[in-house]
């Protein structure tokens, strides 16, 4: 699972993604400072797994975590290969979520593609290039279908499609031989300035990079209402992680088993079997059965062989669907 952070030049996208990942990608006042993408690992902020180590006394612990990828800057016409071209299209076709960064700051020092704030027509001006991008490719497609019988049902579908996004309205369809942008899920997040000077109706997850890089000094609390004054979600990064999980529906299951305590992201509804394969391919190949136990149920009887003793655990088998916050051990033969 990828995420990628996409928005116009120049609105702090690198910013964020050194934030999330602490990569110190490249980051500079001006406009097609990434020309190349950034992909870095995050991991997911994870009480629950702090908790169990407290617990396990486990040497060793790992949290979950998820690719972040920080896209180039696209502008108006980027799908005709203004700007930077449209090789961005790519990075974007690759991720399952995207971040949509709008410039909610003023800085006269800092380049902006608009002489004023107005991040609601730049989120128009990006929207439409992925619809633009879209329609190109939905029309190809149909040109190269438009004669073979068997695709009729595909090319009615398409034309359907077409129609849809020569309106600016995002396809109600997809299809898995067209690999579409403007329908990937998306998070609006809006970076605002430090001193929360800017007040707007638009919706969306409120940061201020700027003020990030000012407060890594303070502790958690006096974070929190600095945040709060500048008028930015106190939870911050940590809470946009969260945001992006439960867009993408992952869910986390913990293993415990020897010296390692770690955390596991998976998509709900993922089988056991399948959670398995994620740890060792040997795991899923001979898998026997898993005991399964909940994370408050661990924490409540305080060990696993405690829940085990208090008949806490079940044993599951192969279908099996891993729910948050299960804690695992698998029995298999190699
Ligand atoms: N005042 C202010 N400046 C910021 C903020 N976030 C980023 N900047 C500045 O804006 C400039 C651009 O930041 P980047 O993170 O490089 O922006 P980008 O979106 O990655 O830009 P491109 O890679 O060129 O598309 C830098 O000079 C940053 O220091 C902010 O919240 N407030
Ligand atoms: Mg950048």
């Amino acid at each position: 699972m990828k995420i990628g952070i996409i928005g116009l030049p120049n609105v702090g996208k690198s910013s964020l993604f050194n934030l999330l990942t602490n990569a110190g990608a490249q980051v500079a006042k001006f406009p097609f400072t990434t020309i190349d993408r950034n992909v870095g690992m995050v991991a997911i902020p994870d009480e629950r797994i702090e908790k169990i180590v407290e617990i396990t006394k486990a040497p060793k612990m790992k949290y979950a975590s998820i690719e972040f990828v920080d896209i180039a800057g696209l502008i108006k016409d980027a799908h005709k290969g203004e700007g930077l071209g449209n090789k961005f299209l790519s990075h974007i076709r690759d991720v399952d979520l995207v971040i949509h960064l709008l410039r909610c700051f003023a800085d006269a020092d800092v380049a902006h593609t608009s002489s004023q704030l107005l991040p609601n027509d730049d989120y128009a001006i990006v929207r439409t290039e992925l619809l633009l991008s879209d329609l190109e490719i939905v029309e190809r497609r149909i040109e190269k279908i438009k004669k073979a019988v068997e695709f009729r049902e595909e090319l009615q579908g398409l034309q359907r499609v077409r129609e849809e996004l020569s309106r600016g309205k995002v396809p109600s369809h997809t299809y898995a031989d067209v690999p579409m942008l403007s329908t990937k899920p998306e998070i609006i997040v809006l970076n605002l300035d430090d001193e929360g000077k800017f007040k707007d109706a638009l919706d969306g997850y409120k940061i201020s990079a700027k003020l990030e890089e000012e407060i890594t000094a303070f502790n958690e609390d006096e974070k929190r209402e600095l945040r709060k004054d500048a008028g930015v979600d106190p939870e911050s990064l940590p809470g946009l992680i969260k945001l992006c999980l439960n867009k993408l529906t992952i869910i986390v299951f913990y293993t415990i088993k020897g010296e390692e305590t770690r955390a596991w992201p998976v998509q709900e509804g993922t089988k056991v079997v399948d959670g398995a394969g994620k740890i060792h391919t040997d795991m899923q190949k001979g898998f026997i059965k898993a005991e399964v136990l909940t994370y408050n149920d661990f924490v409540k009887s305080g060990g696993f062989t405690e829940a085990q003793n208090l008949g806490l655990t079940k044993i599951e088998g192969k279908e099996y669907v891993l729910q948050d916050g299960d804690i695992i051990l698998i029995k298999f033969r190699v």
